[in-house]
């Protein structure tokens, strides 16, 4: 059962995040899916999905990934986006400093370029250390730099939080990361 949770739930990350068009769903501007035409689609494609399956995702995602809206006929991913979509979050104060995980062989070219945000909408950021080696963890020998984000917001750097607790910003210039 977990298991088959895992594999739909990493499917949804695919559907909501990246290649909709893979299962003929579109996202409205600001990323939102209709749930009971995913499940139609989802199930079109010979995954098993209902709406009770879809609830428990989004209700014990490791990374609380996914969001209903109030009345749970539309769903999107908090954050992790390429599609082109707007989450219309608020700007936030960040804390004093937020980490970013990334592995060392990405070390040199961001001395040199800062955090750029690659295929994603952001940089994405934390504010747990532990969180930060892991993410680093899943591409190399893990490092965490961590990033002076309130001097960077008081510099006109806007920060947003994503519904799951995830930071995130345009681009993190070499300055502002403390390389150790
Ligand atoms: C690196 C997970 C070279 C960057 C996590 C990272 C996160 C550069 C990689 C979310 C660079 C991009 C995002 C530069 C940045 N030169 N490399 N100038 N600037 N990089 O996967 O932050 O599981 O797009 O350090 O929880 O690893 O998807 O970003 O190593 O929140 O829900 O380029 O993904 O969430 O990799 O991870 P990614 P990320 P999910």
């Amino acid at each position: 059962m977990e298991k088959q949770l895992k594999h739909i739930s990493k499917f949804l990350s695919l559907i909501l995040r990246h290649q909709p068009q893979e299962i003929g769903l579109t996202l409205d501007q600001e990323g939102w899916a209709d749930v009971a035409e995913l499940i139609e689609k989802t199930n079109k494609r010979g995954l098993r999905l209902d709406f009770a399956t879809l609830q428990i995702i989004v209700d014990t995602n490791d990374k609380k990934r996914y969001s209903f809206n109030d009345d749970k006929t539309r769903i999107r991913a908090n954050q992790g986006h390429s599609v082109e979509i707007d989450l219309n979050l608020a700007a936030q104060v960040p804390p004093a400093l937020l980490f970013h995980g990334t592995a060392d062989r990405f070390i040199g070219a961001i001395r040199q370029h800062g955090l750029q945000k690659m295929n994603r909408h952001h940089v994405h950021l934390t504010a747990h250390e532990a969180t930060a080696r892991n993410v680093g963890g899943r591409h190399g020998k893990p490092v965490v730099l961590i990033v002076n984000a309130l001097i960077m917001h008081e510099q006109s750097h806007v920060f947003y939080l994503s519904a799951n607790g995830v930071w995130l910003t345009d681009h993190v210039p070499p300055a502002f990361i403390e390389f150790n």
